[in-house]
């Protein structure tokens, strides 16, 4: 037959199934092994996240970043609690080695190989802990996926130079990336610089070390951050260049948030309204993946009044080094309008139209899984590139029962509703070679701060407040999983 008329049916063979975590979210384990600090460190627990937008959550003053640091013991920065996988790293790997991951993605701590993020010389003990884990996983066979950079920046380099709004910060994550590849590029196949590129808008902070002081007003703020974008760009190529040329057996990928947005009416000024946000959101990988900035981005820039600081060399390293591969999160989607009377309802990072056919968790994120066909498809049409699901999951109240069983039939709905998009969009031909789905083992929600806003097929015995065993429990959700993963899909 030829080759051009195969039809795929179900997932291929070598699909990787998994979970993901990020270091801040997860291990806990502040300030050891060497570890400095980092702005997740500064986050403070908020009683009422329900009260806060998005914005008061993020953006943090240094009246707050100071007011952190003097409260080394506080139990009142949950980021730097985790669910203790620093500590716990062994079992749950063994746990996920029994659902049958073939992929775990989990970010490594800048802080814990530079404490500082400016020292010549990296820690080895924080060398020497992602070691442990690296190799904890391959002694189950599950291939290890590196965010390099996810949401915590080191605090010096945002105090003394405002993160990456200097370029030196973008030699200090070279340097810092090049000692990871050579520890780890002998295990390590795929590699993703930063998480949710396009972030730096939402949160400064947490994505790229900028004091909000500095932002002082909106021709300032956009002068910063698009410099910052741009330099995060600049950095992330540089890094795909040299993982390419000394460790060309390994892969770099780049990964977005993806916001899909539906037209609330079919007036074509919605309809257009969602293609100009849409390419807002994707700019940064249409950067990676096409190795230069869309036309229309240059505009954007001259009636903002924004003026790059980029030497020509920048444009040659962007182009040179493009990305092996797409990965995204996808936890819901938004409708748009050019109506002011939509209602509006809570999403992943940011608040947006509220759709009136979809039905909502307990954090107001609506539930769309069809979404999640449309955006591979989208993506792939878009990048023609092996797309990877980074993340993808529910956050949701959940209950330890004193058997010590937990029932979680809604988060197994939400699973297997997206996995049979998943499907769906595999067998539409979208070359998709893995899922993790985050927060696999229950940790601190990103946003919010929040213990009980849980994603995890494990259950972890700790509070809001850091108060309980810590010990993990499994949910029903994980006898699903494992299930699925030793059916390849099939069993949904
Ligand atoms: C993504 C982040 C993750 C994660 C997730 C869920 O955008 O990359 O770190 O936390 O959102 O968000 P939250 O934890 O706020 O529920």
């Amino acid at each position: 037959m030829n080759p051009n008329m195969k039809v795929q049916h179900g997932f291929p063979e070598d699909f990787l199934w998994g979970g993901a975590i990020a270091a801040h979210q997860a291990e806990g384990g502040f300030l050891e092994g060497g570890k400095g600090w980092s702005v997740a460190d500064v986050e403070k627990y908020v009683t009422d996240p329900t009260r806060f937008s998005y914005k008061e959550l993020n953006f943090l003053p240094l009246e707050r970043i100071k007011e952190g640091m003097n409260e080394v013991d506080s139990n009142l920065y949950p980021k730097r609690r985790g669910c203790d996988f620093y500590h716990h790293y062994k079992e749950d790997i063994k746990e996920f080695a029994q659902m049958g991951f073939k992929v775990f993605r989990f970010s490594i701590a800048w802080t814990r190989i530079f404490p500082l993020g400016d020292e010549e010389q990296p820690n080895e003990e924080g060398l020497k802990f992602y070691d442990d884990v690296i190799n904890e996983l391959l002694s189950y066979g599950i291939q290890p996926l590196v965010t390099i950079n996810h949401y915590d920046f080191p605090l010096h380099l945002a105090l003394k130079y405002n993160g990456f709004a200097d370029r030196r910060c973008i030699d200090f994550f070279v340097r810092y990336c090049q000692v990871l590849f050579d520890r780890y590029a002998d295990r390590v196949k795929y590699w993703l610089p930063f998480n949710e590129v396009e972030s730096v808008f939402r949160h400064p902070l947490k994505s790229a070390g900028i004091i909000q002081d500095t932002l002082t007003d909106e021709a300032t703020t956009n002068q910063i951050l698009y410099q910052v974008m741009h330099n995060q760009l600049v950095a992330a190529a540089k890094v795909t260049g040299i993982l390419h040329e000394k460790y060309p057996q390994c892969q770099m990928g780049c990964m977005g948030a993806k916001h899909t947005n539906y037209a609330y009416t079919c007036d074509p000024n919605d309809v257009l309204e969602v293609q100009l946000m849409g390419r807002e959101f994707l700019f940064p990988l249409d950067v990676q993946v096409f190795g230069k900035y869309p036309v229309w981005y240059w505009r954007k820039l001259e009636e903002l009044g924004v003026t790059l600081d980029a030497p020509e060399e920048d444009f040659r390293i962007l182009a040179e080094n493009t990305v092996d591969f797409v990965s995204f999160s996808y936890y819901n989607s938004f409708v748009t309008s050019t109506r002011k009377d939509v209602e509006l309802t809570a999403g992943n990072l940011h608040v947006g139209g509220k759709n009136p056919y979809l039905p909502s968790g307990d954090w107001g994120w609506q539930i769309d899984p069809v979404g999640l066909r449309i955006s591979l498809n989208e993506l792939y049409d878009r990048y023609r590139k092996p797309l990877f699901i980074a993340e993808n999951g529910m956050g949701a109240m959940d209950k330890l029962e004193e058997s010590g069983s937990v029932h979680d039939p809604y988060r197994i709905d939400y699973l297997r509703l997206h996995i049979a998009q998943l499907k769906k969009a595999v067998e539409d031909g979208i070359p998709v070679f893995g899922y993790t789905m985050w927060g696999c083992v229950d940790l601190v929600s990103s946003a919010t701060c929040e213990m009980r806003k849980r994603y995890g097929f494990l259950y972890v015995d700790g509070d809001d407040l850091g108060n309980g065993t810590y010990r993990r429990y499994r949910k029903d959700s994980f006898y699903w999983y494992k299930e699925l993963i030793a059916t390849n899909g099939e069993n949904l």
